[in-house]
C-alpha cells in the first residue's frame, strides 16, 4: 500500500466510543445499538481475517479513513466488499462480525477483501460530515457518490490481489450509502445491496412521516451524530422516562440550544423546513439515482423495520420504473431494521419457523455477491423474494406487489364492529377528545426509554402487544368477529378516514391489527394478544397538500386518505382483524397542537388544546381500511 496508514493506537478513541454500538450485528453499527450497549469484546482476533487501516484521498484532496480485511494466507486475487457508514467501526466488532456466528460470517468464509469507510467526516475520516449530503451541483463538486468513486479507484489500484471488482452494501444509512453509489458508478462497481435504505424523510423514513416529526428518533439520533461530528454520544436525558421527558420540552425549536449549547444542522433543518419544500424533495433517494438502473441492486427490506420500512419499499418501486435490464432486486423479510444480520427465527414473542436471517444471507446474499463478483453461479433471484407473516412462507414472486390480488375495504362499523359489509343507514360517528397534556403514548409507560438509552427496546417496539391501547378512552377500535377460514392479505394498504375535529389541526393514527384468540389452543403469551400488521400517522393539515399545509375547518367531516404501506400477512382462522384510530403516539410523534399553527416546532404552549374528535361511517362517508386479499380472484 502506499504509506497511507494509520496507526493502530491512533483507533483507540474510536473504538471506546464505538464499543458503544453493541447489537447482535457488530459492524451495522445503526444507532439502536446504542441501545443494547455491550463492552466490546478483547481484542482477540478470531474471524482469520487481518486489518489494517488506510486513509483514501478524495479529488478535492480530503482523506477518508477505512479499515481492510483480508482473509490471512489467501493469495488468489478477491473481489472488494466495501460498506461506508457515519457511526465509526471498532476493529474486536468487525472481527466478530466476520468470524464464524457473526453478522458477516456467511460472506467472510467466502473470501473477500472487506473495507469499512468512516464517511467524510465522520470518525477518524477528514473534511466536513453533511447528514445525508445531497448530491453536488457543480461538476466539480462532491458528494457521497463521488467519495465512493474515488475510494474504488484508489482501492482497486492499490489492494494487492484484489480482482478488479467491487460490491457495496449496508444497512440504513450504508443502505443509503450503497444506494447512492449507484449514481455515476465506477466501471469496477458490479453490485450493490442497499438494505433498509431511507427514501424521503419527510414522508415516510427516520425523521418524519407524512409530515409528522418524528420526536424521539429525531432528537436522539441528530443530537448523537452531530454533537461534535467525530464521535457518537447519546443525549444523556437523566432519566428513563422519555414521555415525561418530552412532554415537559416546552419550546422545541430552540432545543437543540437549550440542551446542547449550540445548533445542530438537521435539528434546525427541521425547524427550518415544516412543509414538504426543495429541501426534502432534492433529498429523495431515488430521485437522486440514475433513472434507468444500470448497477445491479438487491434491495433489502424488513416489514416490521422501526425506522426504514417505506424506503426501500419505494426505491424498489421507483427503481422498478428505469429497469429495462431486470437489475433491480427485492426481498422483504421478517425483520425489524437491520434484523437480518442475526439469526432471525423469532420476532417478539412470534416464532418465524426458521432462521430467517441466516437464510437470508446463506441463500441470497452470498449467492448475489458471488455471482456478480467471483462470476460464480446462477443468478436465480426472484425478482421479489418476500415473507408472509402468519404462515411464515417465504414467496418467490414477479414483481411486489403481487398483481393476483383484489382490493377489499373493511368497513369502520357502529359498535366497534369492523366488516367487509359498507355501513348502511343509521350508524353513528365514534369520537374522543384528545388531549396534547395526555397523549397516548407509543408503547405501554415502562418500556418508554429514549431510544438510544442503554437498555431501551426501542428496535422491537412494533412487535409490542396493541391490546393495552384499545382500552383507552383516546382511542377508538373495531374489530371482525373470529375469521372462519384464513384471510391473506398481500399488498397495499390504505386507510380512508372521514373525520372531523372541533380544532384546526389533528393527526390520525392508524393501526391495522391481527388479534390472536383466547382460548386454550392459544400459548398463553399471545392469548387476546393484538399484533400489529401495518401502521402509520397522518398530519391533518397537509391532507390536500404536503407543500402548503391548510388547517381545518372545525366541525367539518373531511375524507383523509392514508397511506399504510404494504404487508404480506395470513390472518388466521379463529383470528380478527381489528383497527385502531387515535390522534396521538408519544413521543414517537410529536404533538399536534391541534390549533393551527404555521410550524407546529414553534407552537406555544397555549396552542395546545384539548379537541373532540369524530370519525364518521355512514353509507355516503363510509370510513374504512382497504387491503389486497389474495387469491380472492
Ligand atoms: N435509520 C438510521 C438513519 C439512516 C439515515 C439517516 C438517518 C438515520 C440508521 O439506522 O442509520
Amino acid at each position: 500500500m502506499n504509506g497511507l496508514r494509520v496507526r493502530r493506537g491512533h483507533l483507540a478513541r474510536l473504538l471506546a466510543v464505538a464499543a458503544l454500538c453493541g447489537l447482535s450485528t457488530p459492524i451495522v453499527s445503526t444507532p439502536a445499538a446504542f441501545a443494547q450497549a455491550q463492552p466490546a469484546p478483547a481484542e482477540a482476533p478470531v474471524s482469520g481475517y487481518v486489518s489494517e487501516d488506510v486513509m483514501i484521498p478524495m479529488r478535492d484532496g480530503v482523506k477518508l479513513h477505512a479499515q481492510v480485511w483480508r482473509p490471512k494466507g489467501v493469495t488468489e486475487k478477491l473481489p472488494i466488499m466495501m460498506t461506508r457508514s457515519p457511526y465509526g467501526f471498532t476493529s474486536a466488532r468487525i472481527d466478530h462480525a466476520l468470524a464464524k456466528g457473526g453478522g458477516y460470517a456467511e460472506l467472510a468464509a467466502d473470501k473477500y477483501i472487506f473495507v469499512f469507510q468512516d464517511i467524510r467526516g465522520r470518525f477518524a475520516s477528514e473534511g466536513e460530515f453533511v447528514n445525508l449530503r445531497p448530491t453536488r451541483t457543480t461538476p466539480d463538486g462532491i458528494d457521497e457518490a463521488t467519495d465512493t468513486y474515488d475510494s474504488i479507484d484508489w482501492l482497486v489500484k492499490t489492494l494487492p490481489d484484489n480482482n478488479g471488482k467491487v460490491g457495496v452494501f449496508g444497512v440504513s444509512y450504508g443502505g443509503w450509502t450503497s444506494a447512492i453509489a449507484t449514481i455515476d458508478p465506477h466501471p469496477a462497481l458490479k453490485a450493490v445491496s442497499s438494505q433498509a435504505s431511507p427514501e424521503d424523510m419527510f414522508i415516510g423514513d427516520d425523521f418524519l412521516h407524512n409530515g409528522a416529526f418524528r420526536l424521539d428518533y429525531a432528537w436522539s439520533w441528530v443530537s448523537a451524530l452531530e454533537t461534535d461530528g467525530r464521535s457518537m454520544q447519546a443525549f444523556d436525558f437523566g432519566t428513563d422516562d422519555a414521555y415525561d421527558w418530552y412532554l415537559k420540552q416546552t419550546d422545541l425549536a430552540t432545543l437543540d440550544q437549550q440542551k446542547l449549547g449550540r445548533t445542530m444542522p438537521s435539528w434546525q433543518n427541521f425547524v427550518n423546513h415544516p412543509n414538504y419544500d426543495a429541501f426534502w424533495k432534492t433529498g429523495r433517494t431515488s430521485h437522486m439515482m440514475p433513472a434507468k438502473v444500470a448497477t445491479p441492486n438487491l434491495i433489502v427490506a424488513g416489514w416490521w423495520d422501526q425506522e426504514d420500512f417505506y424506503g426501500p419499499m419505494e426505491i424498489y418501486a421507483n427503481q422498478e420504473k428505469g429497469d429495462d435490464k431486470g437489475l433491480n432486486y427485492l426481498v422483504v423479510g421478517p425483520w425489524n431494521h437491520g434484523g437480518w444480520r442475526g439469526e432471525g427465527s423469532s420476532y417478539g414473542p412470534y416464532q418465524l419457523g426458521s432462521p430467517t436471517g441466516t437464510e437470508f444471507r446463506t441463500n441470497v446474499e452470498l449467492p448475489w455477491f458471488r455471482y456478480w463478483l467471483k462470476g460464480i453461479g446462477t443468478l436465480d433471484q426472484p425478482e421479489a423474494l418476500v415473507f408472509q407473516s402468519g404462515s411464515n412462507q417465504w414467496q418467490k414472486l414477479k414483481q411486489w406487489p403481487p398483481a393476483d390480488s383484489v382490493e377489499r375495504k373493511l368497513y369502520l362499523r357502529s359498535g366497534g364492529r369492523l366488516s367487509f359489509e359498507a355501513p348502511g343507514a343509521g350508524e353513528k360517528a365514534d369520537s374522543f377528545v384528545s388531549d396534547p397534556a395526555n397523549p397516548v403514548p407509543y408503547r405501554d409507560r415502562a418500556n418508554l426509554k429514549p431510544f438510544m438509552r442503554p437498555g431501551s427496546t426501542w428496535s422491537s417496539w412494533i412487535a409490542d402487544d396493541q391490546a393495552p391501547f384499545a382500552k383507552r378512552k383516546d382511542v377508538l377500535f373495531w374489530q371482525t368477529e373470529p375469521l372462519a377460514e384464513d384471510l391473506t392479505i398481500s399488498g397495499d394498504i390504505a386507510a380512508q378516514l372521514f373525520a372531523s375535529t372541533t380544532g384546526s389541526d389533528a393527526d390520525w393514527v392508524v393501526k391495522l391489527i391481527d388479534v390472536s384468540p383466547s382460548d386454550e389452543a392459544t400459548p398463553v403469551e399471545l392469548r387476546g394478544r393484538q399484533r400489529m400488521v401495518a401502521n402509520d400517522v397522518f398530519r391533518g393539515r397537509f391532507r390536500t397538500s404536503y407543500e402548503k399545509p391548510e388547517p381545518i375547518a372545525p366541525g367539518k367531516v373531511l375524507r383523509y386518505d392514508i397511506d399504510l404501506h404494504s404487508a404480506s400477512h395470513v390472518f388466521k382462522k379463529g383470528h380478527r382483524i381489528a383497527v385502531q384510530v387515535q390522534s396521538s403516539w408519544f413521543p414517537l410523534i410529536d404533538r399536534n397542537p391541534q390549533t393551527f399553527v404555521p410550524n407546529i416546532l414553534k407552537a406555544r404552549p397555549g396552542d395546545f388544546k384539548a379537541q373532540t374528535h369524530s370519525i364518521v361511517h355512514t353509507a355516503s362517508q363510509p370510513s374504512a381500511i382497504s387491503v389486497r386479499v389474495a387469491g380472492a380472484r
